[in-house]
């Protein structure tokens, strides 16, 4: 890169500034699931100790009762009875657990002081969706411990040493050939860099995030062999927005060590979302779970000079090494840390995305939400073809409409089509700028990005 390159690059990347850090942490009380319990479950424990027993009901995403009062402290054996449909477990602050499948009972013993115990789910997002209660004696002050947690609420800080992210291609994929597509997909509980200085457990399909683009034409059929490895902690499920599916039937969740076959026909084109849709389905998102899937009119597109495949999602950060924050994604004015193209913030600023100028060239581009809109525009350039979900703008109408930010909400697709005017940068953005400076912000650069050269 010349000189004069570099300082165009500096130049554009005053577009947004670089987020430093966070917005503020807020997590509720919260803490790991006890590896080896204080309590057993009822096998083990000696109900004959107890004072009493108290029932409990698990459900997606609750318990019920949420608040239990008791005559007086002691021992008290607390049965589970999970009627959802995926696993929940109750959780007490001295590590007192039981853990219960889908429609399974369990039990567990525990001590009630006399300022009453709280206890949540400790699976990720469950307690913050809801999953929390407390048992109180009677006469005492309602509230529980308050020795709940190690997590503190504050900013999340970047750490220097977290691993460097891996770029991600944003070539789109050829489509795949013949009428019929086995595809395997394995869904990981993984660390993932998702910008410089801050590492999450994500949840994935396929290893990265965004999962793969899988890319057909209308007419095939996709039989996605959808695995959850038994290592997995968690519950998950897929559901294809381009599918014509029961949510009931191919979008069940399965539990770890779980498989299912999802089977659909590709019957209307477009450039469509896949999620993750488990409970609670905003957190499986916001850590990750989600990806493009194009299909391609029957007769095929027509060629162009370079295809890209960019999808826009966000970032609610939780503290280094840990899921997302649902408290935050579910804010009803949600403020993610990171808004971003392919899973890590501000990528291809560092790595542009290179083309030939005047050449055609057409992006594939997908809002994954969870729940802010994009204004995908490239500065610098008119989109002069725009299908956007079924509605098409199409390249040398009558009247010379052309199109300068295409609009998605959560879930939307669309495929724009531009030509580079001379040599240069042509950065890529969200026009809610707002949002420019967290991460979403990218440059396309056409020849070697030096007008004068
Ligand atoms: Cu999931």
């Amino acid at each position: 890169m010349n000189r004069r390159l570099t300082l165009i690059v500096a130049a554009v990347a005053g577009l947004g500034m670089v987020a430093g850090c966070a917005a503020p942490s807020a997590p509720g009380w919260t803490f790991a699931p006890a590896a080896s319990p204080t309590s057993g479950t009822l096998a083990g424990a000696s109900p004959a100790a107890t004072l009493g027993t108290l029932e409990i009901e698990a459900f997606d995403l609750g318990f019920t009762p949420a608040q239990l009062t008791v005559d007086r402290p002691g021992r008290y054996e607390v049965r589970l009875s999970n009627t959802g449909l995926v696993p929940h477990d109750v959780t007490f602050p001295d590590g007192a657990f039981a853990h219960a499948g889908p429609g399974e009972q369990v039990g567990v013993v525990v001590d009630v002081p006399a300022g009453g115990v709280s206890f949540l789910c400790s699976i990720p997002g469950h307690a913050a969706a809801g999953m929390e209660g407390s048992i109180v004696v009677r006469g005492q002050a309602a509230g529980g411990d308050d020795h709940g947690g190690p997590l503190p609420a504050g900013e999340v800080a970047a750490d220097p040493n977290a691993p460097a992210y891996a770029p991600r291609d944003a070539s789109a994929p050829a489509r795949l050939p013949g009428d019929v597509h086995d595809i395997d997909l394995v869904i990981t509980e993984q660390q993932m860099t998702v910008a410089p200085g801050f590492a999450q457990a994500v949840w994935t399909f396929g290893g990265t995030v965004p999962g793969p683009v899988i890319r057909v034409k209308v007419g095939d059929t996709i039989r996605v062999h959808l695995k959850n490895p038994a290592g997995s902690k968690l519950s998950h499920s897929i559901d294809f927005h381009a599918s014509q599916v029961a949510w009931n039937d191919e979008m069940r969740s399965i539990a770890p060590g779980e498989e299912l076959v999802y089977e659909w026909r590709a019957d209307y084109a477009g450039v469509w979302m896949y999620h993750c849709g488990t409970a609670p389905a905003l957190h499986h998102i916001a850590n990750g779970m989600y990806g493009m899937v194009i299909v391609e009119p029957r007769a095929g597109l027509a060629p162009v000079d370079h295809e890209f495949a960019i999808v826009q999602s966000e970032w609610y950060l939780g503290p280094q090494g840990q899921p997302t924050d649902l408290e935050k994604a579910m804010a009803a004015a949600p403020a993610p840390d990171f808004v971003l193209f392919n899973g890590v913030a501000d990528q291809y600023k560092d790595h542009p995305l290179e083309v030939g100028t005047g050449k055609r060239v057409r992006i594939f581009v997908l809002n994954t939400g969870p729940s802010i809109d994009s204004s995908f525009h490239v500065v610098g350039t008119i989109f002069d073809t725009v299908v956007k979900e079924g509605v098409s703008l199409e390249r040398g109408n009558d009247g010379a409409w052309g199109s300068q930010a295409v609009d998605l909400a959560p879930a939307q697709g669309a495929f724009v089509e531009f030509t580079t005017a001379e040599d240069g940068l042509y950065p890529m953005v969200t026009h809610a700028f707002n949002f420019v400076g967290r991460g979403a912000l990218g440059l396309i650069q056409a020849g070697d990005g030096d007008p004068a050269s």
